[in-house]
């Protein structure tokens, strides 16, 4: 088993080189990297969270350490790939306008990948008439948004009444740290889900 104690000092410290000299390390020794996702990256990224609320650390260390992870997502991505799997439909994935965290939306996007779905990355800071042109150009059956912050929140509201008025068939999913299933239904979404994996099997679940 690696040690994920050494992976997470590593991450919160932002040493990239070190993070994916320890991610490929454990990737050798057979760990699967689900695992190395949720015992090492997932939750070392927490840990500085918690630290950033209690302003213990400020944006600066919290960026750092987000390039950390980001690299070592990087390295899990194939992993977390299942390979050669014909697509199931196309997926239109970013975070909504305003926001400019793409931690959790990329991890939504591994995981929608890993089962099987195309996805197309809006990025982050996307306007509601973008994700219609993308699922309109890409004939997407999912569109996903992720929001983490309150103030970026009802932008979601906005984007499900574009993609409504627009006639697009897509099924449209939300999560992101502050949102909850009672905003899911407030705002007439198709689904929330609380994290990444959950994400990817409710999109497969919505357009069985
Ligand atoms: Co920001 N930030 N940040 N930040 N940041 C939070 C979100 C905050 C909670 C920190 C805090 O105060 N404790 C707080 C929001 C408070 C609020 O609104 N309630 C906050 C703030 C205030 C801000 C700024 C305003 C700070 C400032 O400038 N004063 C600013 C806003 C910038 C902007 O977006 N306009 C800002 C900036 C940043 C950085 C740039 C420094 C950096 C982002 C780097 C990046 O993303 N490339 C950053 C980070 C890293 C965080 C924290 C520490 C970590 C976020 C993260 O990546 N978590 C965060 C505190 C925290 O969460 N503990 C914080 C890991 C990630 C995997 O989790 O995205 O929640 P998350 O995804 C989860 C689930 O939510 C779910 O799946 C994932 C897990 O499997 N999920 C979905 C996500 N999207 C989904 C979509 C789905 C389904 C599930 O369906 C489609």
């Amino acid at each position: 088993m690696p040690d994920y104690d050494v992976l997470k000092t590593a991450m919160k410290s932002g040493k990239v080189a070190d993070v994916r000299k320890l991610v490929e390390a454990a990737l050798a020794e057979g760990a699967p990297a689900q695992e190395i996702l949720n015992s090492g990256l997932l939750e070392a990224m927490g840990e500085v969270g918690q630290r950033f609320k209690k302003n213990e650390v400020f944006v600066p260390e919290v960026l750092v350490a987000a390039r950390a992870m980001k690299a070592g997502t990087e390295l899990l991505k194939p992993h977390l790939i299942s390979a050669g799997v014909q697509a199931l439909a196309t997926a239109v994935m970013g975070t909504v306008k305003g926001d400019l965290h793409d931690i959790g939306k990329n991890l939504v996007i591994m995981m929608l990948e890993g089962a099987g779905f195309a996805v197309i990355d809006a990025g982050v800071d996307v306007a509601p008439e973008k994700f219609v042109a993308l699922a309109k150009e890409h004939n997407a059956k999912i569109i996903g948004m992720s929001a983490l912050l309150t103030t970026t929140m009802p932008s979601m509201k906005g984007a499900v009444e574009a993609i409504r008025a627009s006639g697009l068939p897509a099924k449209i999913i939300i999560g992101g740290a502050p949102v909850t299933q009672t905003y899911c239904d407030a705002i007439g979404a198709d689904g929330y889900s609380p994290d990444a994996a959950s994400a990817a099997e409710l999109a497969k679940r919505l357009i069985a």
